[in-house]
């Protein structure tokens, strides 16, 4: 079976980060789809904004007549939209979080922000919300009361799955970055929360490489950890070198025997046979030219396609001898030289 690929406009940044500004021009959104497409890119991963920017200031006439005019350029291009996020962490109403802030109106205002990413996502035509709980968690810990704040987070997510009971909503887990703590760091954590909510069978996740390596854990036994439990809705493949901010490397670009393993997980369990994407989350390097910004895109794809022929190498009843012989140096040197050997 073949893999479907999406990818987000935000992986073709401008390149600003914490100690610099903007060093490329913004691309248009069209222009990124098409290139997207170009590169055999599949389903368009949106935020709110990203279909209808500066979506705080416009009306709902307006929000819709931007969402249609999307949904057109999506055609065109024979183009789907994955998923849909509210994206509750730019606004100044969510400084101190969206669904868990100690202000009730701000919480009011995650709560409606969220209805308009529903709109939006029937405008597209689209099942998944995706929720990256940005900030919700704690820069001081005597902040917010977690028990509290976990009682907010089943509350914002009922809200949703009431509002439209079409839709499913994956939990992107991530154990700090804004936020010192998060709430839900891991894939166990956003399951646990999932069981919570009103219907459970709806709330699913979405595993991100770097989010697991910031938590010091290994991505592919969380997706399988998802997997085991049907709730793997997406996943953002990407890399990223151990304990630093989130880099959203290209997938494989530092730890290729952790991605092999990532791919081939998916690839025994059959994802993708639901409808479900390979998500990317690649960011282009800051350092990268604006005609080279794709390359994350690009080389992750050929990364993984590469790793997916290698997992169908994969040499089964080696495996077996090894295991039953518990000869695992023997095992690993294998997988190791068939990473290295073309
Ligand atoms: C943040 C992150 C986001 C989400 C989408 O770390 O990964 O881009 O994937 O909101
Ligand atoms: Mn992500």
């Amino acid at each position: 079976m073949s893999f479907k690929f999406s990818a987000g406009p935000w992986n073709v940044s401008e390149g600003a980060d914490r100690f610099g500004p903007t060093v490329r021009a913004s691309i248009p959104l069209i222009e990124k789809m098409e290139k997207f497409k170009e590169l055999g890119i599949d389903a368009i991963q949106f935020h709110d904004d990203d279909v209808v920017p500066d979506i705080s200031n416009k009306s709902p006439e307006q929000i819709e007549k931007e969402a249609g005019t999307v949904k057109k350029q999506l055609d065109n291009l024979g183009l789907v939209a994955e998923f849909v996020a509210p994206r509750l962490w730019e606004d100044i109403r969510t400084v101190d979080g969206g669904f868990t802030s100690n202000d009730p109106q701000e919480r009011k205002y995650a709560l409606n922000r969220s209805k308009t990413a529903v709109d939006i996502a029937q405008i597209l035509n689209c099942k998944l919300i995706g929720l990256w709980y940005a900030r919700e968690g704690t820069h001081c810990y005597e902040s917010k009361n977690p028990i509290e704040s976990f009682d907010r987070l089943v509350e914002g997510l009922n809200y949703i799955l009431e509002y439209d009971k079409s839709v499913k909503i994956f939990i992107e887990s991530k154990p700090n970055e804004p936020v010192d703590r998060s709430f839900l760091p891991t894939i166990g954590h956003a399951l646990a929360i999932a069981e919570k909510t009103i219907d459970s069978l709806r709330v699913g996740v979405n595993l991100e490489t770097a989010h697991a390596v910031l938590a010091g854990l290994d991505p592919a036994t969380e997706i399988a950890f998802a997997l085991y439990f049907k709730k793997l809705f997406t996943v953002h493949l990407n890399d990223q070198n151990g304990l630093r901010y989130d880099q959203d490397k290209a997938f494989g670009a530092e730890n290729l025997r952790q991605s092999f393993n990532q791919v081939k997980v998916l690839v025994e369990n059959n994802y993708g046979s639901g409808g479900e994407f390979v998500g990317l989350d690649v960011q282009a390097m800051r350092t990268q030219k604006l005609e080279e910004s794709y390359k994350a895109i690009s080389n992750s794809i050929k990364i993984f396609n590469i790793l997916e022929e290698k997992v169908r190498k994969f040499d089964y009843d080696f495996q077996k001898k090894c295991i039953d012989r518990r000869d695992y140096e023997e095992l690993e040197f294998y997988v190791l030289e068939l990473l290295l050997k073309s």
